[in-house]
Order: C-alpha cells, then structure tokens, then sequence
C-alpha cells in the first residue's frame, strides 16, 4: 500500500478503514467499526456503548484523543492522524478472576504485530506496556466490568504510536517514548498496522478462551525484558525491590524479595534497578 505524503501540518491523513474492512479476515474483533476524527476517549465511549449493549468485537477507532487515558488517570497523548487509538468492546466466557489474562494476551498479541514492522523486537513492561529501545512505544488500558459469576464486559484499549516523529512530541514524553516511525527511520502504513493487530488480536483472544492462559504464558515471557533483573514497583504507598522471575498463571507478577521468598504483585509500576 502506498503511504500519502504528509499533508501541510505534517500530519498524514485519515485513516483510510475500508480498506481494513476489506482485507480483514477475524473471526470476532473488528465486527463492527465506529470511527471518530476526533473524541474525548476511545475506551470511554466503548464503555458507553457496552452499558447499551454493544456486542462482543466492536471496536471504537479514533484519529485523535482530547482526553485519551494511561492508568491510574494519567494521561495518553493522542495527537492527530499519526498513531492508533482504539478500544474493542469484549464480551469473552471468562470467570473474573481470569479477567487480568485479557491485559496479557493483548500484550503477547501487540509485540507480534509490532515484530513484523520493527527492526528490533519490542519488550513487554509487566503489565501492559510496549517498550522499544527502552522507550514505550505502546500502551494498554484494560476496563472490566464483572458480575459476580462472570465478566459482563472488558474494554480493551491500545495506544500504538505510529508516524509520530521525536519533534512533535510533547516534552513531557519526549524523553521516555518512542514511535514506530522513529524505531525504523521510515513511514509505514497505520492500515496495514492496524489490519495485523486486530487479526492477532483476534487470534489470541480466541486461544485464551479456548485453552486459557498457560499455553500462552512461553510467548509472554519471550517478550518479558527484565527477567532475572532487579527491579522497583511502586505501589500506591510504597516502593517493593526484588528480582523480577516472570508472570504467574493469572498474570500476576512473580518478584523475588531480599529473603529469597517469592511474592505476588498485582498491580503496580515496575522500573529496573541498578543491581
Ligand atoms: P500508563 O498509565 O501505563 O501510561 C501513561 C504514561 O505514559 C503517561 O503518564 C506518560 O508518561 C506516558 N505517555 C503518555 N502518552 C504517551 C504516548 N503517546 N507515548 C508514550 N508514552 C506516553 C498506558 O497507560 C495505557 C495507555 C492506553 C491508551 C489507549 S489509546 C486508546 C484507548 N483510549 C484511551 O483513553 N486510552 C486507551
């Protein structure tokens, strides 16, 4: 596929989705699209469109984000017609307490998409970010909404940053992001990047429903960058230190504390150390 020139603001143009549409060959995600030039975010409008019944693979597309969310309310710069903001409406057979696997396997799903369109392979930052040469290139943001016996729906949400060059970043990531643009010095298409990862996406979903999560956890830990490293998790009132080990069946962080003893860490934000 060719990819336009950019146009007068160095932006490329609108994503072109008929062409997705066209080519894509999935089973459940990618049902039905709802495409926005511009919204506040993609996973809250999805979450909208669950509460009123959206079935299982909608999926919310936008160009751009005014209010595009990281966890913990931070904030996912989402600038115009460069980068994919997306969120699908899951609706998957999984009981709550397997509800964290979604997170991983669309984390598995994102670094085999992003494999083929970089020159390096990315890493997986426990638990839900893309991370290129030390820079994050990627996110996800995973919104779940149980009953008590069963999961009603998951919102899932991927930020992919595409052709977004260095200088147009914000000071506030400039340092620490990356893009797939920067990575490979050269444009690629967000069609033909987006039509992969709803595909893997798809492929991976079905796999875990199907076998849950154990068969999957080798490719997940293939793209794990720090294992055997130390690192820092800061948790809502404090730091832990320990050796990070892998990923426990439910998608729990496995990290070896100063005694030798293995804890469990839910949620957090990992960093490495210095040994
Ligand atoms: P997070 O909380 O792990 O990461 C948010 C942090 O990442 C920010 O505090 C900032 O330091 C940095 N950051 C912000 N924007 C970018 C960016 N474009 N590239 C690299 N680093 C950045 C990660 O949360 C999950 C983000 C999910 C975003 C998607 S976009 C579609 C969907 N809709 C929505 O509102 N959120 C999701």
């Amino acid at each position: 596929m060719i990819v336009p020139e950019n146009h007068p603001s160095g932006a490329d143009l609108p994503l072109d989705l008929n062409s997705v549409r066209q080519r894509l060959v999935a089973q459940r995600l990618g049902s039905e699209f709802h495409y926005f030039a511009e919204i506040g975010s993609t996973n809250t409008y999805a979450r909208r469109l669950a509460e009123h019944g959206a079935r299982d693979g909608e999926l919310v597309i936008a160009d751009s984000q005014t209010e595009g969310r990281g966890r913990l309310g931070r904030h996912w710069v989402s600038p115009p017609n460069a980068n994919l903001y997306l969120s699908f409406v899951l609706r998957p057979r999984l009981p709550p307490a397997r509800a964290p696997q979604i997170t991983l396997m669309a984390a598995v799903a994102l670094a085999e998409t992003l494999k083929f369109f970089l020159p390096v392979p990315p890493s997986i930052k426990w638990p839900n970010d893309i991370i290129v040469n030390g820079k994050k290139l990627a996110g996800i943001l995973t919104e779940v909404s149980c009953g008590s016996e069963s999961v009603e729906f998951v919102i899932l949400g991927i930020g992919v940053n595409v052709n977004y060059p260095v200088d147009l970043m914000p000071e506030e990531i400039r340092q620490r992001a990356t893009s797939v643009l920067v990575e490979r010095q050269n444009k690629v298409s967000r069609e033909d990047l987006l039509q992969r990862l709803i595909q893997d996406l798809d492929r991976c979903y079905g796999e875990i429903e199907e076998n849950g999560f154990a068969p999957m956890a080798p490719r997940w830990e293939a793209y794990f960058g720090w294992r055997g490293q130390r690192v820092r998790i800061e948790l809502l009132n404090q730091d832990v230190f320990g050796i990070a080990k892998g990923i426990d069946h439910d998608g729990a962080l496995l990290l070896e504390d100063e005694h030798g003893k293995l804890q469990r860490v839910i949620a957090g934000d990992v960093t490495p150390v210095s040994q």
